[in-house]
């Protein structure tokens, strides 16, 4: 029985705020921060009430608004595996988040601790781990979180701080899996993999690399912080970091990677001093990174050649594939299917490359659980959206796979073989990447080991393949709902007829693309166009824009 008392009178602290309507999202709960305590209160009832669910499992709770500005914030639940909440739960989220008082509350949590047949008050309670980004707004929200976890008898709230999001999912993953959990143990996880790849590279005649300097964007965030940090731990990588939001940069803003991807100008602090430098931009909470360098002819508003998530997957995609080509002399690459997962997002010339390479390509609606759910599909699956996030999973069948290979060759006495070295290459790699997803800081350190490793600038990767031009339009409507989209998000089935509209618009355009979706994260609707050209593109959305308005 839950105590219907406490939970009244704790959530009698936590008022909602008048008209507000929140619902769970691509991402959790995002919203202005000023309106969130009671959000965030009930969503810390949730987390308690899924970890009871999952037998007293340590679940986490992330408080961030990732890219968006800094008076926003917002909160999202990790399972016990590190991935995003399940789907199934959703429904539940948005009813209590959207209960108008503490009597609603009360009985919709009762209704759905009975369905679920969640035992409160047992031998072991749940546990909540909770981790905040670098906003202002983020501790008092964290307090009224914890208030929220300990509102359901026995549980225990753990503030381990401030954090990337994914260290927090990678945490609560290892936490899960019985291994060590702290963040020096993420920090050295990452070190001892990356050393491990460095180890690895070949020393042949033509791949003698200089280690150039690498610049990087903290976007005024937590991840120019932590890699800071990081870097303590790091040889063979030079690093210098900017807007690490010390010297009074505001967070997001002009800044990070989701500004870089869709301005596909410098961000602030960077210029035309910076001409041809390798520069790698994170988000405001280190889940997404893209590059991007100052090309040669520059003009003044500084323009930048953008390596998006789609040429990351692709660098990765080349890098894996070869290792497992390596493996696959002896015939026994049918145990390691290598797939990619994208998203209408994705430039349409990255989708050609991948197919041309071979791979197994796929395609996931817009937010990284949906991606997630199909990389896992594969025994190595790499998923990467556009704007940075992604990452890479090994089955836990493939790793065992690797790891009894390595064993064997060792055995045997190949330990210096190239093909012992493939299958070192892999191992590490699944250490170093994040399993559970996307972290810019191990994505860093994994395209700067490939670029070392093959010996390329970033002017050499950026060649694989150029990307179709592109424009992306968010356009502000009375009610994003009316617009509802296939699964695929590549064709829009309301308001009725606008599709058909769509398509005559895209048929004036030589390669031409577009779509229409609303925003799970922001009040919006998001429209994007691809075409031959950067005018056509840019003409492309704005009339399939004014289509929306
Ligand atoms: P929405 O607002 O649903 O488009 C955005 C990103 C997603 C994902 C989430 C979570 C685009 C077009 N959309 O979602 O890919 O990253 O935020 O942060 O970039
Ligand atoms: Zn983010």
């Amino acid at each position: 029985e839950i105590q219907i008392a406490s939970l009244l009178k704790s959530s009698e602290l936590f008022p909602i705020p008048q008209g507000l309507k929140l619902s769970y999202g691509t991402a959790g709960f995002r919203g202005d921060a000023k309106l969130l305590e009671s959000t965030v209160y009930r969503v810390g009832i949730l987390s308690a009430l899924r970890s009871l669910k999952l037998g007293s499992s340590t679940i986490g709770l992330m408080i961030t608004a990732s890219h968006n500005k800094v008076s926003d914030n917002g909160i999202k639940v990790s399972d016990p595996s590190g991935g995003m909440l399940s789907q199934e739960w959703e429904p539940f989220a948005d009813q209590i988040a959207n209960a108008a008082s503490p009597q609603e509350l009360v009985s919709l949590i009762r209704a759905f601790v009975e369905k679920e047949e969640i035992k409160i008050g047992g031998d072991k309670g749940a546990e909540v781990w909770l981790g905040r980004d670098t906003r202002p707004s983020g501790e008092s929200l964290l307090r009224a979180a914890e208030i929220g976890v300990d509102s359901v008898l026995g549980s225990v709230a753990v503030d381990i701080g401030i954090l990337t999001t994914p260290q927090l999912h990678w945490m609560v993953r290892a936490k899960n899996k019985g291994l060590k959990a702290t963040e020096k143990d993420y920090f050295e996880n990452l070190s001892t993999s990356f050393r491990c790849l460095v180890n690895l590279i070949p020393i042949s005649g033509n791949n003698k690399f200089e280690i150039s300097k690498l610049l990087v964007d903290g976007a005024n965030g937590v991840g120019g912080q932590k890699i800071e940090e990081l870097r303590a731990s790091l040889s063979n990588l030079d690093l210098e970091i900017r807007n690490t939001g010390r010297d009074g940069g505001v967070l997001n803003e002009g800044v990070g990677a989701d500004f870089v991807q869709k301005e596909k100008v410098v961000p602030l602090g960077f210029g035309l001093k910076d001409v041809g430098m390798r520069c790698a931009s994170l988000d405001g909470d280190a889940d997404r990174l893209v590059y991007f360098y100052v090309p040669s002819d520059s003009t003044s508003d500084v323009k930048v050649e953008l390596l998006d998530g789609d040429k990351i997957l692709s660098l990765f995609a080349l890098f894996i594939k070869e290792q497992l080509n390596v493996l696959d002399d002896g015939n026994e690459g049918k145990q390691s299917r290598l797939g990619v997962v994208q998203t209408a997002y994705a430039n349409g010339a990255s989708t050609d490359y991948l197919k041309q390479l071979g791979l197994d390509v796929v395609f996931a609606k817009t937010g990284v659980k949906h991606l997630h759910e199909k990389a896992a599909e594969f025994d190595i699956g790499i998923y990467f959206e556009a704007n940075g996030h992604g990452t890479i999973l090994f089955s836990e069948s493939c790793l065992s796979w690797l790891v009894t290979k390595q064993k064997d060759l060792t055995a045997i006495g190949q330990g210096g073989s190239e093909e012992h070295k493939a299958v070192s290459r892999l191992v590490a790699v699944s250490n170093l990447i994040n399993q559970a997803v996307g972290d810019a800081l191990s994505g860093v350190l994994l395209v700067e080991v490939i670029l070392q490793h093959i010996g390329w600038s970033i002017q050499k990767w950026n060649e694989l393949y150029k990307d179709l031009p592109s424009r992306q339009i968010k356009v502000e409507v009375p009610d994003r709902t009316a617009v509802v989209t296939t699964s695929q998000e590549t064709e829009a089935l309301r308001p009725l007829g606008i599709q058909d509209a769509i398509n005559s618009e895209i048929k004036k355009y030589s390669r031409g693309r577009a779509f229409i979706r609303p925003s799970g994260t922001e009040d919006v609707v998001r429209v994007y166009a691809e075409a031959s050209t950067q005018e056509a593109a840019d003409s492309l959305a704005n009339s399939v824009a004014q289509l929306v308005k």
